[in-house]
């Protein structure tokens, strides 16, 4: 090859170069001006702490704002169990006492199965305060109609909640919340079951006794099944 063949080589090669090079930049160019006119972005760039440029979360404001509500009305329960728990303490129920505090830490799982739900979906957990239980009740029957008369509220604010997904067509809410439908057919149906023994056998003497007993077996059974709910 000649020295002039040479040069036209490298000549030609430095023009493919430079246009390539031009054509990077054109590309860049037309990306930065894309990115700067697109408000989501071009917000993100001027105030990135700004809460307003989160990324949408996964459910609507309205949904999250009613499974807080009802991470409160968990939380409710949990206080309520706690309060039934020390009351039958009190009057030397140790079995029911076992039994509302497993209760107790069975609705903690519940209200952190929403929290983390929230969490996933990207949506605000907000935790409001949570109203005091019963400061006395009239003894184990009332215990147990106040429990009935609470959980069926608690299966009321739920079903509300599967509607709400299933109007908004929340698929994702609309599954998580299957758990939570079972959960309350269980417990209305265990409660209930407690309320039957205490008519038949009598909520005094040898009765009481007795029920005592099955709920200190129950507890264990609640506490045993209760699962372990990662936060
Ligand atoms: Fe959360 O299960 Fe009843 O209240």
């Amino acid at each position: 090859m000649t020295d002039l063949s040479v040069q036209r080589t490298d000549m030609r090669m430095g023009s493919l170069l430079a246009l390539g090079l031009l054509y990077i930049a054109f590309r860049l160019g037309s990306a930065a001006a894309r990115l700067a006119t697109n408000p989501y972005w071009a917000g993100c760039l001027a105030a990135p702490n700004n809460p307003a440029w989160r990324l949408p979360q996964m459910i609507s404001d309205d949904m999250a704002s009613r499974i807080n509500a009802q991470i409160n009305r968990e939380l409710f329960s949990a206080y309520f169990y706690l309060g039934l728990s020390a009351q039958a303490e009190s009057s030397n129920l140790k079995g029911t006492a076992a039994w509302f505090m497993a209760k107790h830490g069975e609705e903690m799982t519940h209200a952190l199965k929403m929290y983390r739900y929230l969490l996933d979906q990207d949506a605000i957990v907000a935790l409001d305060p949570v109203e005091a239980p019963p400061a006395k009740t009239a003894g184990i029957t009332d215990m147990f109609e106040r429990t009935l008369s609470h959980e069926r509220a608690v299966t009321q604010a739920i079903n509300d909640l599967v509607d709400h997904a299933a109007q908004e067509k929340d698929h994702a809410t609309h599954i998580f919340l299957q758990w939570f439908v079972t959960e309350q057919i269980e417990e209305e149906a265990t409660v209930n079951d407690i309320l039957g023994r205490l008519r038949l056998f009598g909520d005094q003497g040898q009765g009481l006794l007795m029920i005592d007993n099955e709920l200190a077996g129950a507890a264990k059974r609640v506490a045993a099944a209760a699962p372990a709910t990662e936060v």
